[in-house]
């Protein structure tokens, strides 16, 4: 067949030097290389449409690599000997419990390769480990390379599962709006990394971005200006369904956050009623914090609440719904207490499980109630000690908002100014004295937008630092080093070219 053909742009030729990111927890590499060509065939488990849509993504991903369109046909995993050269085969038939929801197997030869999983999911973590081992180049997307290039991986078996369930990232739409486009485009740069919940920052201050039918104006109003007094903007229900879909197919889990009982001048501008004196807010468009509240005590709010969080529960197919809860200064103590008890049970009511920042460690938590960490390690310890499980977000590490260094343009730099370094050389289970990883579900990085107004903007400061962050959260500890990393690092430069996606060249990088 072809496999005598120079391959021009090619993989390393060894799987073990390969740059996957983040990395698995096994690679054991063979001779010889597998080679994809307009041949290729991607065979799935028959008699599941789940699996048939992840080959399609998979032949999308090659099809302008290939030139043509590639066929993804259902087939019975063969025995070797019937196995058709040159073709992928994705299947859960057998597949290892032990790997988990996101684990699996890819067992490439020269003559195809096998990927298996336990679950839907690990298939679709899997092809994102198929594309790093691809040539960047075969992400342009553009059908002129096909011609000339051809297409290679190295042999060998890997298997893979992620360390921790919650390898979160979350961005800011509310400070500044992103468009439902951007949003996907987002999106599409997250997977790459095998990051599985996004959690999407809706409303603060400066914009309420989701539409709620049954009190229009905090879109039509609250959502009408930005920091900075720009236009602003917000999701319709059908915009934010497209985008909870958008990520479910891409098995990625939406959890969206309604910050209150601060961060609310949005809301306190588009109805009076939610003020304890009655009387609306102005709209907001600087960058401060900690200097509104909802009225707590009130009725009206906590049937705003129930309204609010009722609607949001029908359209988000996922089990968590995010509250906030941080810095609202302007809300008494107690009042804030009372307050919290009683959102984390009209979202239970509603049949999701709350989550919030680590403020909300100050009132009762409920069983199933998540606290994110993000600041103050006694509110995570105290969160612990009531049973709860803690996402770790530590602004000093995980902040992808703060400035890389005092010379980056974008970014604030409150909490640290975060290297690349800096943001890869942490560890969840040694951040926190008396938060142990048993009572850990994971790592989020999350991007607030006060200084970015551009998808440009939100790349710069996502990228490099959120692969770091993904391989914290996925890969075993053991095998973390920065000085072995930031060469695999380095060598994604090419990808993100090819992706079109901006990003920093932090110089202790070596950028292929
Ligand atoms: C603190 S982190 C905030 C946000 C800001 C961020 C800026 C957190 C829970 N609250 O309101 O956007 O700092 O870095």
């Amino acid at each position: 067949m072809i496999n005598n053909q120079t391959p021009i742009r090619s993989a390393p030729a060894t799987l073990a030097l390969s740059d996957l990111i983040p990395l698995p927890v096994s690679i054991t590499p063979a001779a010889g290389m597998f080679i994809v060509t307009s041949h290729t065939t991607i065979f799935v488990e028959p008699g599941s449409a789940e699996i048939s849509a992840i080959g399609s993504y998979l032949a999308n991903k090659l099809n302008p690599a290939v030139g043509e369109t590639i066929h993804v046909l259902p087939h019975v995993l063969p025995t070797a000997a019937d196995r058709q050269v040159g073709s992928f085969y994705l299947t859960t038939v057998g597949g290892d419990p032990t790997l988990g929801d996101e684990g699996y197997q890819l067992t490439i030869t020269p003559d195809w390769i096998t990927l298996l999983a336990y679950k839907p999911a690990g298939l679709f973590r899997g092809i994102q480990t198929i594309r790093q081992l691809l040539p960047p180049t075969m992400e342009a997307a553009q059908e002129s390379a096909a011609s000339s290039d051809v297409w290679t991986i190295a042999a060998g078996v890997i298997r893979d599962y992620p360390r921790f369930a919650w390898r979160g990232a979350m961005l800011d739409v509310a400070r500044h709006f992103f468009s439902v486009a951007d949003v996907k485009r987002y999106i599409d740069a997250l997977v790459l990394y095998k990051i599985n919940y996004f959690h999407l920052h809706l409303t603060d201050d400066q914009g309420w971005r989701i539409a709620i039918k049954s009190w229009p104006l905090l879109t039509t109003h609250g959502g009408s200006t930005e920091v900075g007094g720009g236009t602003g903007g917000y999701y319709t229900q059908a915009d934010y369904s497209d985008i909870v879909a958008y990520a479910q197919q891409r098995y990625l889990t939406v959890v969206p956050e309604i910050d209150m009982p601060g961060h609310t001048s949005a809301a306190l501008a588009s109805y009076a009623q939610l003020n304890c004196d009655g009387k609306a807010r102005e709209l907001y468009t600087g960058i401060e914090v900690g200097f509104s509240s909802l009225c707590t005590d009130s009725p009206t709010t906590l049937s705003f609440i129930n309204d609010v969080i009722g609607e949001l529960a029908a359209l988000t197919p996922g089990p968590y719904i995010h509250i906030g809860g941080d810095e609202s200064a302007a809300t008494p103590p107690d009042a804030y207490i009372n307050f919290i008890n009683q959102v984390q049970a009209i979202v239970k009511a509603h049949g999701k499980q709350p989550i919030g920042w680590e403020e909300i460690a100050r009132g009762t938590l409920l069983p199933g109630t998540i606290v994110q960490h993000w600041k103050n390690d006694g509110l995570a310890e105290t969160a612990v000690a009531q049973g709860s499980q803690v996402i770790i977000s530590p602004a000093t590490k995980a902040y992808l908002d703060m400035q890389y260094d005092s010379s980056t343009p974008l970014g604030l730099h409150w909490a640290a100014y975060v290297s690349v370094q800096d943001g890869y050389q942490w560890d969840p289970a040694t951040q926190i004295s008396n938060v142990p990883q048993n009572a850990i579900l994971g790592i989020e990085a999350p991007l607030w937008s006060e200084t970015l107004q551009t998808l440009a903007d939100v790349e710069y400061m996502t990228f490099p630092r959120l692969p770091g962050d993904a391989e914290i959260g996925w890969s075993p500890a053991a095998g973390r080093s920065w000085d072995t990393y930031k060469i695999r690092l380095g060598a994604q430069a090419s990808r993100w070219e090819a992706l079109g996606i901006n990003f920093y060249r932090a110089s202790t990088v070596p950028w292929q």
